[in-house]
């Protein structure tokens, strides 16, 4: 096997992710180089199911080894969400999301504000089960954004360790850190016994 479809029309995944599987002699492709433009619904309840329905759907459409990724923001004091739902949350984008959610948060003290990025890959090949791979992120929802840097709830995400959020710390840290990181260094170990 000498060719992986990344299932992603997010660019700064597939740098990532081109980054850690260095060495492995992978050939990626992307959905646009195969001129695949079908969507395959995100319609599970959990990360994995959507990573496994996107990374067997476009698996059975490129004929090729696929891996997926499904990921977003678990809030303790709100139950686990928004979970799967984290880029559709409150039907609002950007900053406006941001906003929302600290207004879900309002009478959350900062010791019950605890809450983690989860990154769930899966990895399809034609005639063998899906295989998983998962990170994690831990962190305290802020009081208020700070940071220009990253994407989504980042401004909002303190780490404790770096006196910092997330969107103040550098890309490069970024992504030696974070929870899609920690997965694709997990879905790497399994790439390697493929
Ligand atoms: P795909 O094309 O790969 O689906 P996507 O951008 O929709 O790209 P996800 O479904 O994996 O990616 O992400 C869902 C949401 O979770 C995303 O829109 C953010 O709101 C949030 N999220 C995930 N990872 C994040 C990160 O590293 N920093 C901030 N927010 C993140």
């Amino acid at each position: 096997m000498h060719e992986l479809l990344i299932a992603t029309h997010n660019p700064g995944k597939l740098r990532e992710f081109a980054a850690i599987f260095a060495g492995l002699g992978l050939t990626l492709r992307t959905l646009d180089d195969l001129g695949i433009t079908e969507d395959v619904e995100e319609t599970g309840a959990t990360f994995e199911e959507n990573a496994r329905l996107k990374a067997e759907g476009y698996a059975a459409l490129s004929g090729l080894p696929t891996l997926a990724d499904d990921s977003g923001l678990e809030v303790a004091a709100l139950g686990g969400a928004p979970g799967v739902y984290s880029a559709r949350y409150g039907g609002v984008k950007g900053a406006a999301q941001l906003q929302y959610l600290l207004d879900q948060m309002q009478d959350v003290p900062w010791h019950q504000r605890v809450a983690r990025f989860v990154c769930v890959i899966a990895l399809a090949r034609p005639g063998h089960p899906t295989q998983f791979a998962q990170g994690t992120l831990s962190g305290v929802i802020e009081l208020a954004p700070r940071g220009e840097g990253g994407f989504g709830y980042d401004p909002l995400f303190y780490l404790l360790d770096e006196d910092k959020t997330l969107a103040e710390v550098p890309a490069a840290h970024k992504n030696q850190i974070s929870h899609r990181a920690e997965a694709a260094r997990a879905a790497r170990a399994i790439l390697e016994q493929w």
